[in-house]
């Protein structure tokens, strides 16, 4: 149905587009070898609606976070999981790479607590990793855990309760570091945590310094940093966790700021009228490097599936106005149980991709000159008239260069792999 673009088709735009952009001093085939290069870690918890594979002895509730949907056919094996993520690669260009949680361990039906898990329950997926040419990051998991049906975890009061998640932090980071030297790149591990409460603790103090002394033994463990870098994630409010966070933005920007460890900025942790592209510029100034979640947030939910709104085309020109973009971790985080899930991965990225190749098209020094010379009208128009420039058929020509579905036609591809596959399942 949507097979219209023929090869000869995509590259006669490409030349009429790169004529334009010409024009006002942007070299499009220099944009599209940044773009090649740019890697986005794809989150692996979009194929199962965040469920893992860990075997319990006892049930577990969500803590923090929850996907909502019934679509049919979600991936419930490790073998099916990776196959969805590869169909999902197969229908976006450039470079990939994976992020695990610890839930996604593979124990072969042993029930291995989360502080004895090793790099032996991943051995499947760096395998997969390396015949694929995806490296992986990593996540310990914080939530869906006995002990983390209070609400808290590295912050908890009590001590033996902390010590396991500090363990469990411990183990993940030594995981990240065999998953580092396995791809030859660092494996980037985010650090995020459901802790807080419903409503109005008195006492906002205690968890926060505990959370400071539970990450500063949790990094002092000395894990080579050529092979782990490691986020802290903060928050606004979660689901049981309403009127506090213990890692809130202030305490998170506070712990990076005096810490090595980079700040994680995910788009659907913030007031909803709130953006993150205007914290790009102040916390690059401090920091050597940031960790982005890419998401969409509408209104309590911090997790649609990622489309080319605004606030993605503002993040990335950001950066790319910034110089910044090899300071940029780029990883995906958004959860839909809702519809074809590797449609919602390929969608993302895609967005995603394209959100960075529109900023990196943009005539920047033409804008600023309209700038600094006080133009703002002509600086205004410009802005305005390049939402409709022919950036799509520079992407096309993207998706011929990357041998994936140009334009529209994944979407064939999509439906084919959701009545022959998922729909079977
Ligand atoms: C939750 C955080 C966190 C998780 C993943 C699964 O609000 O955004 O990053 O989504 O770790
Ligand atoms: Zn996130």
């Amino acid at each position: 149905m949507f097979q219209y673009l023929t090869p000869e088709i995509i590259q006669k735009r490409y030349d009429c587009a790169k004529a334009f952009y010409k024009t006002i001093g942007v070299d499009t085939d220099a944009a599209l070898t940044t773009l090649a290069n740019t890697a986005i870690s794809l989150h692996c918890w979009q194929g199962d609606d965040v469920k893992g594979f860990e075997v319990h002895d006892e049930s577990v509730s969500g803590g923090g976070i929850m996907a909502i949907g019934n679509y049919p056919g979600p991936a419930f094996t490790a073998d099916m999981l990776r196959k969805d993520a590869e169909k999902a690669f197969s229908l976006i260009p450039g470079k990939k790479r994976f992020n695990l949680h610890a839930i996604y361990a593979e124990t072969n039906g042993k029930v291995v607590d989360r502080d004895q898990i090793g790099p032996e329950h991943f051995a499947n997926w760096m395998k997969w990793s390396k015949d694929n040419g995806i490296p992986l990051d990593f996540n310990p998991t914080f939530f869906a855990h006995p002990l983390a049906n209070d609400g808290y975890t590295l912050s908890h009061a009590n001590d033996d309760i902390r010590n396991f998640w500090i363990r469990h932090d411990k183990c993940c980071r030594r995981i990240a570091e065999a998953m580092g030297k396995n791809q030859g790149c660092a494996c980037v591990v985010n650090h995020w945590i459901p802790d807080g409460a419903k409503d109005q603790p008195v006492d906002r103090w205690a968890p926060r310094k505990r959370l400071i002394e539970a990450y500063d033994e949790i990094f002092a463990e000395k894990i080579d940093e050529k092979y782990c870098k490691d986020g802290v994630e903060c928050k606004l409010f979660g689901l049981g966790s309403e009127d506090y966070v213990v890692g809130s933005h202030e305490f998170y920007m506070g712990y990076a700021m005096t810490h090595p460890q980079m700040l994680t900025l995910d788009m659907g942790h913030f007031h909803p009228t709130e953006n993150i592209y205007d914290k790009i510029s102040s916390i690059l100034l401090y920091k050597p490097e940031l960790l982005l979640h890419v998401s969409r947030g509408i209104r309590w939910d911090s997790d649609h599936v990622v489309i080319l709104n605004d606030d993605l085309r503002c993040l990335f020109q950001q950066i790319v106005r910034g110089g910044a973009l090899s300071r940029v971790n780029i990883a995906l985080d958004f959860f839909d149980a809702s519809i074809n899930r590797v449609g919602a991965w390929t969608i993302g990225t895609r967005a995603t991709q394209k959100a960075l190749l529109s900023a990196l098209v943009e005539p920047t020094q033409i804008l600023l000159n309209f700038e600094n010379d006080g133009d703002g009208a002509m600086k205004l128009a410009l802005l305005e008239e390049l939402k409709t420039a022919p950036v799509g058929d520079v992407w096309n020509m993207f998706c011929l260069q990357q041998g994936v579905p140009a334009g529209s036609a994944w979407i064939d591809e999509l439906i084919d792999f959701d009545r022959r596959v998922i729909k079977t399942r």
